[in-house]
């Protein structure tokens, strides 16, 4: 057998890059062989002046950040941001603005051949209430418990419940998929991190299978779909092998995140990837069964010591990442020799 000879798909990787102009972070990710990148809006653009004659989300900015990150050597498959959508998910007024943005932003990426948007539903983001824990070998990381909020007021939109929000979403897709299936852009709704019922009294729908069901029969068409974040999917099921064979077939995930933690949807804590059992093994030999490569992308890692990013972007590390698409790359070798065999 000589080197390379055993394999069937390549594993596609669109790292998430946060930087606004390229960085010896971009090079690493070149070296590592990813080839993919998952972008974010171009909102960094300092200017004295403070006037804008385009929001990010219009084409000249969205253009010149795709092509700066083709002549990085990469291909732009994702955006993972969004413009402001708080009244969206709150059916508040001035909904209707942000409803045009986000249809802008889909016609745009469909102009420039980005095929994937990531979005979310939830009213009170993501969430992290420590910070500085440490983990292994005293690496900083990030967690969330329950317990540190419950002295917390309801957040500036205040409360809303559940049957709310999945009508702002129905209402959301019923406007926005047709836009994306004219674009050809797919919609990967990202679950709600932590995926728990509710955070300060204001609910969080995106946090099980069953809801991730009703998503895609909310809407039935090929663009309405999925980012499958394994992080907060392993805080909804511990059989993540299941969820794939749930999933994958219909067609509608779209991306895949790998992050690793420990504890419960109330409780946990990130860790490295590593640490976590064999279940992403069994996931990913799963994917590979369904002759499902990608993309992926590695999520939050703690944060290692010297990171060029250090702590500026919790859970974004550097070298965290380049550790975890390290792993990642092992997992699919040996999951696709043990699948596909070698000679
Ligand atoms: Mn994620």
């Amino acid at each position: 057998m000589s080197i390379g000879s055993v394999g069937t798909g390549r594993l596609r990787i669109a790292e998430i890059i946060l930087d606004s102009s390229p960085t010896v972070f971009w090079d690493m990710l070149r070296q590592v062989g990813v080839e993919e990148v998952t972008g974010i809006l171009p909102r960094a653009y300092p200017d004295w002046r403070q006037w804008r004659a385009w929001d990010p989300w219009d084409y000249a900015p969205l253009s010149n950040y795709k092509r700066m990150i083709e002549g990085a050597g990469f291909k732009l498959t994702i955006i993972e941001d969004n413009p402001p959508m708080d009244k969206l998910i709150y059916g508040l007024p001035g909904k209707e603005e942000q409803l045009n943005n986000v249809a802008k932003l889909i016609e745009n990426m469909g102009k420039l051949g980005i095929s994937t948007w990531v979005y979310n539903w939830m009213p009170t983001g993501w969430l992290r209430t420590r910070s500085t824990i440490r983990g292994r070998g005293g690496a900083y990381t990030a967690g969330f418990y329950e317990e540190d909020l419950k002295d917390s007021p309801p957040p500036k939109f205040g409360k809303i419940d559940a049957s709310t929000l999945w009508r702002t979403l129905k209402d959301f897709l019923e406007y926005i998929i047709p836009i994306a299936e004219s674009a050809n852009v797919k919609l990967a709704m990202h679950p709600d991190d932590p995926p728990i019922p509710e955070v300060a009294g204001t609910a969080r729908i995106m946090n099980s299978i069953e809801a991730f069901d009703k998503l895609l029969s909310l809407v039935k068409s090929e663009y309405n779909g999925i980012t499958m974040c394994l992080g907060n999917f392993s805080l909804m099921t511990s059989d993540l092998p299941g969820l794939i064979r749930h999933f994958v077939p219909t067609g509608r995930v779209f991306f895949v995140h790998f992050r690793a933690v420990k504890g419960t949807a109330r409780g946990f804590e990130e860790v490295f990837i590593d640490e976590a059992g064999g279940e992403f093994y069994l996931a990913m030999k799963e994917f590979v069964r369904h002759d499902f490569y990608g993309p992926f992308r590695v999520d939050h890692t703690p944060t290692l010591s010297g990171d060029i990013a250090q702590l500026s972007t919790p859970g974004y590390s550097a070298l965290g990442r380049l550790h975890a698409i390290g792993f990642l790359q092992g997992l699919f070798k040996a999951a696709v020799t043990e699948l596909k065999g070698g000679s």
